[in-house]
């Protein structure tokens, strides 16, 4: 072989290696047979506006091929006046997931919680009119949609529509334009960009009830002859429930009605469940010492365990439904910024997510 000849034989190596092993090198994204997915943080997204390169982003980077914001492009940021948007901390966001070569979803258009009050309500606190509601949705879904037009993938169109008993959630849309709030979003994103995919979000698919009324809400848009691309399954689950066939009937439902699925913001909490806590308040402090029995940031081993066993349970039920699995997306990149340290109760200590607190990967990661 001459010099040219190994040079060549050198590239070609090279070549098949970046290819192999994917732009950002390896990691656990590498090994998975669907994107994998992250929420990206207010305090990271802040860190890439301003050029920082830290241990997060790079761990980001090597180990996901998907991103979220966690909060940056709900309808609060972005249009917190009625009128007034603010692309900035999004545009820096989209921008580094493109360069970076991640699937980028938007999260989310249209969501009770996180709306600034104008939204929905007149000067004196009361429901908006139904023309004044449907003119601030067109405007505020046509103006992001177009913004990130052929930069985000897709998008939550309506997320947490439908309670856990099958019924609608009676949310000031619910109230103001019925069920059909969620038909306009659909219709407004759509004629703003029909290359977008539109995706309808919710958590508790363990209720059978919740899973038909999403259903029906699919069949009604398909119906309609409307775009609607799959539904995403949040997975905020527990170390001890729900059961892994609640969520395996739910996506088998969903995929039966002719849609994609995709796990939006999984986490497992293995702190113990607060529903039910007294209000009495002479009980709190022994309640709070209760709910909290990890707080120094050491998990005990056995309870890791638990907690790896149970992501590698759901993983392996993730996978034999590839095929109709869009991405995998975990609610944050470690247990330091996961939002359940502080709901339902603020200031415990929780190890739901694939990283530990001091930014490594957990052990147990590497059986997903
Ligand atoms: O993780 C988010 C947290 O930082 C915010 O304070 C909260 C605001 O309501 O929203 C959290 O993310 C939610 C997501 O947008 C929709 N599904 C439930 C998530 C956890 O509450």
């Amino acid at each position: 072989m001459n010099k040219k000849q190994s040079i060549s034989t050198l590239t070609a190596l090279a070549v098949a290696t970046t290819m192999a092993f994917g732009a950002n090198s390896t990691g656990l994204k590498d090994n998975m047979p669907f994107k994998l997915g992250v929420a990206v943080s207010n305090a990271q997204i802040n860190d890439i506006a301003n050029g920082r390169k830290t241990q997060a982003l790079d761990l980001i980077k090597r180990n996901f091929n998907q991103v979220v914001a966690e909060n940056a492009m709900k309808d609060q940021p972005l249009q917190p006046i009625e009128g007034h948007f603010d692309f900035d901390a999004a545009d820096a966001f989209v921008d580094w997931s493109n360069k970076n070569g991640m699937k980028t979803m938007g999260h989310v258009l249209l969501w009770h919680s996180q709306l600034p009050g104008w939204f929905t309500r007149g000067d004196n606190g009361e429901l908006c009119s139904r023309e004044k509601l449907l003119d601030r949705m067109e405007n505020h879904i046509k103006t992001v949609v177009t913004h990130f037009k052929g930069r985000v993938a897709g998008w939550d169109v309506v997320n947490e529509a439908v309670e856990g008993d099958g019924s609608y959630r009676r949310s000031d849309f619910y109230k103001i334009l019925g069920e059909e709030f969620i038909d306009y979003a659909f219709k407004f994103a759509h004629e703003a960009d029909p290359d977008c995919e539109l995706w309808y979000n919710d958590y508790g698919n363990e209720s059978a009830k919740k899973n038909e009324t999403i259903a029906s809400i699919v069949r009604r848009l398909k119906s309609k002859g409307m775009r609607i691309d799959g539904v995403g399954l949040q997975t905020h689950i527990r170390i001890d429930s729900p059961s892994i066939e609640s969520y395996e009937n739910a996506i088998n439902l969903f995929v039966a009605e002719g849609v994609k699925v995709a796990i939006t913001e999984m986490d497992i909490s293995v702190l113990p469940s607060a529903w039910g806590l007294t209000a009495e308040v002479s009980t709190k402090v022994e309640y709070r010492e209760k709910l909290n029995p990890w707080p120094d940031g050491n998990l005990p081993p056995e309870v890791d365990k638990q907690l790896g066993e149970r992501y590698a349970e759901w993983f392996r039920m993730f996978r034999r439904h590839a095929a109709s699995i869009d991405r995998v997306t975990v609610w944050g990149l470690s247990d330091s910024s996961s939002w359940l340290n502080d709901f339902p109760v603020p200031g415990r200590t929780d190890y739901p997510l694939l990283v530990t607190r001091d930014m490594k990967l957990k052990p147990w990661t590497k059986s997903l």
